[in-house]
């Protein structure tokens, strides 16, 4: 009896240290098996990187095709593809443009074409000779295609046929320069560009020889993606073959498995679609659904069509999924997993909420940056959360930054000073040979702009995310805004996320585009919103003006401007600078604007007489 009643004490004893501790870390354990996951990918990675002879992605997919040539690799509007019909169509692809393009290894083709297999099949092929593809944003034109296409230094160019009269117009600077031009068509009449679909039709189908490709090493470039900035003209980040692995692996983070089927409806010229996606499933051995276009009616039905169980999102395409009616078969999926970026918490939830219990693995990284974060505690809306090891492996720090002068805050010394806890700062991490920031081929200039010297000691060197990150009292770690995406106004920051989020919760109100506008006379911006009405909506100036009062006064957006559409960037990120530009005076916007006037409690016409009353200074803001 005394022995059981000293066994229980004991018991008692331990199971209150247990929920002391728990309750001391609560994400104690989560941490760790974390790091284990992670410890476990990266020794995985090291072995593959390792391997000699050298083991790339391809060598991966060929491996694949070997093993499972039967298996469906890509599925695209009905039609499929096995792993060993893409590995032969690929071979000719890669020996047609062997005979018929001016290409060798190492070489650089530059791709312009639309969501489609022959996209990831001509990849393959020009990996198969040795060569890298820089994947063309498809929907710039005239002197931002020639810019992209030039700065990558390629000298083949690969055009979709129905994107053939975008580059009839730049083709004599093209030709001016010796570019071959190829058309994915069987015929082409046009001078200056040759038909490609029939020479890879002709090509045999037999395994390229893997000395064409012999001189591929852990560090040459695979493909170029193109960052797309809301400023200035695109930028080309190198993506090189460990990169490629480093990035693909994200879905092995996940879980995936080739049991798996992926959906891929992203721009395929865009990290997410093409390497987390693409790349991701050659490295997880998983099939691929691809979709020419992302349509929110159709996302369902295409994931309870195809079985699928993973899908690929960025915030804006999860916003779109949630604002879609209410279906009663919406739960009725496979889905299972969720990978992406830039998901607002409560967008996050209420796509939970709709779509059943799917686990969201939300990555915090860029392209071309040197630092990334995943969510691994289940907790909604954060990126992540500060791990020791982690930030020993990859120091890193949130920095204050003057979001006016658009700079990091610096003291005495000029050294940078990290943020409290709890406070939005600027992500910088240190740029080491673990950690290397390759830049943006063909401008150092613009690769400079991202470094960042003398952060914590003199002649150190770190890489500028943009991204201001905020993290709390139990470690998470937030997105809060991209800098440029942040405007200062009677010495307060603006996010102009934040705001836009209070306008979705207006019933007339489709989707709103915030940013910060110059008025003569102030210093900072003044907040003004673009807004879509949703369809046979009126534009309701009292609902609209008790929602924006819930914001503190230096956030409320005091001018708005009604639009048929938000202009966006291929990747729905909204573009900004051209409202800020045309700013709010009524003879110089073509749209109804309207005015946040304080006395009637409500937005009123915007007219000549008000703007002429602010410029000067009889009407205060
Ligand atoms: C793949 O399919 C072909 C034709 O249907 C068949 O001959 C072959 O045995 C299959 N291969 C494997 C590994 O299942
Ligand atoms: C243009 O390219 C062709 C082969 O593609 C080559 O024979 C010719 O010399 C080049 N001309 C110039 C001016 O570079
Ligand atoms: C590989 O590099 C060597 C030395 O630079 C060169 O001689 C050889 O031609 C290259 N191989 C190919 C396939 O380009
Ligand atoms: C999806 O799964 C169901 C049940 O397992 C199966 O009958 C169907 O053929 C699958 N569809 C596809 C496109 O694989
Ligand atoms: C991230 O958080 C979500 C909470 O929605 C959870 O479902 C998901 O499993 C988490 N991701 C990972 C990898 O743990
Ligand atoms: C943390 C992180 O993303 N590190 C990356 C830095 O860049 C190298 C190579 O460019 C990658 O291999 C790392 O994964």
């Amino acid at each position: 009896m005394e022995a059981l009643h000293m066994h229980l004490a004991a018991l008692a004893i331990i199971s209150l240290l247990i929920v002391l501790f728990k309750y001391r870390f609560p994400y104690f354990v989560k941490d760790v098996l974390y790091t284990f996951r992670i410890a476990r990918i990266s020794w995985r990675m090291r072995h593959i990187l390792n391997k000699r002879p050298l083991y790339t992605i391809l060598d991966c997919f060929l491996e694949a095709a070997k093993k499972n040539p039967n298996k469906t690799f890509i599925v695209f509007e009905g039609k499929t593809f096995s792993y060993s019909e893409a590995d032969k169509w690929s071979n000719k692809v890669g020996r047609s443009l062997w005979n018929h393009a001016p290409v060798t290894e190492g070489d650089t083709v530059a791709l312009f074409l639309g969501n489609e297999p022959s996209y990831l099949l001509i990849w393959l092929g020009l990996a198969k000779i040795g060569c890298a593809a820089a994947l063309l944003n498809y929907n710039v034109r005239s002197k931002s295609l020639l810019h992209c296409f030039s700065c990558c230094g390629a000298n083949v160019l690969i055009v979709a046929a129905e994107l053939k009269d975008a580059v009839e117009e730049v083709l004599p600077t093209l030709r001016e320069q010796n570019i071959s031009v190829f058309l994915l068509a069987e015929e082409c009449d046009t001078e200056g560009m040759e038909s490609l679909a029939d020479k890879i039709e002709e090509a045999s189908d037999e395994p390229l020889s893997s000395a064409l490709r012999a001189n591929v090493t852990i560090g040459s470039p695979a493909l170029y993606i193109y960052t797309s900035g809301t400023t200035g003209l695109p930028k080309a980040a190198v993506i090189t073959q460990q990169r490629l692995w480093g990035a693909s692996s994200l879905q092995t983070v996940g879980g995936v498995t080739a049991e798996d089927v992926v959906y891929i409806t992203l721009p395929l010229y865009h990290t997410s679609g093409f390497v987390v996606g693409f790349t991701g499933a050659i490295g997880s051995g998983a099939t691929i659904v691809l979709r020419r276009k992302f349509s929110a009616s159709q996302f369902w039905d295409d994931c309870r069509k195809y079985n699928v169980t993973v899908i690929l999102y960025i915030g804006e395409l999860m916003r779109y999924l949630c604002s879609t009616s209410k279906a009663c078969d919406e739960r009725d999926h496979q889905v299972r997993l969720a990978i992406g970026n830039g998901a607002r918490a409560d967008v996050w939830k209420e796509f939970l909420n709709r779509f059943g219990s799917i686990s969201v693995l939300e990555i915090y990284g860029s392209t071309e940056g040197n630092i990334s974060f995943i969510n691994y505690t289940g907790k909604v809306g954060a990126i992540g959360r500060v791990n020791f090891l982690h930030k020993k492996a990859f120091p890193y720090a949130l920095i204050k930054y003057d979001t006016l002068r658009e700079e990091p805050v610096r003291d005495h010394r000029g050294l940078c000073i990290e943020a409290a806890k709890g406070e939005a700062g600027l992500l910088v991490s240190k740029i080491t040979k673990k950690a290397p920031f390759l830049g943006y081929i063909g401008s150092l200039q613009l690769t400079e702009k991202k470094r960042l010297r003398d952060v914590f000691e003199k002649g150190d060197l770190y890489f500028n995310s943009g991204d201001l990150l905020r993290i709390d009292q139990h470690n998470f770690i937030y997105f809060h805004d991209r800098v440029g995406d942040t405007f200062r106004w009677k010495g307060e920051n603006v996010a102009t996320t934040e705001v836009s989020d209070v306008f979705a919760m207006v019933d007339c109100i489709q989707e709103a585009n915030v940013y910060g506008v110059r008025v003569p006379g102030h210093e900072g911006r003044i907040g003004m919103a673009a807004v879509t009405l949703k369809e046979g909506a009126e534009f309701d100036p009292a609902s609209v003006f008790s929602q924006v009062s819930g914001l503190p006064a230096y956030a409320q957006p005091r001018f708005i401007r009604i639009q048929d559409s938000l202009e966006m960037t291929g990747t729905f990120k909204q573009i900004k600078v051209k409202l800020v530009d045309e700013g709010f005076c009524p003879s110089a916007v073509p749209d109804p604007l309207y005015f946040l006037d304080d006395k009637e409690k409500s937005y009123v016409p915007m007219t000549q007489e008000i703007y002429h009353a602010i410029e000067s200074g009889s009407i205060k803001l």
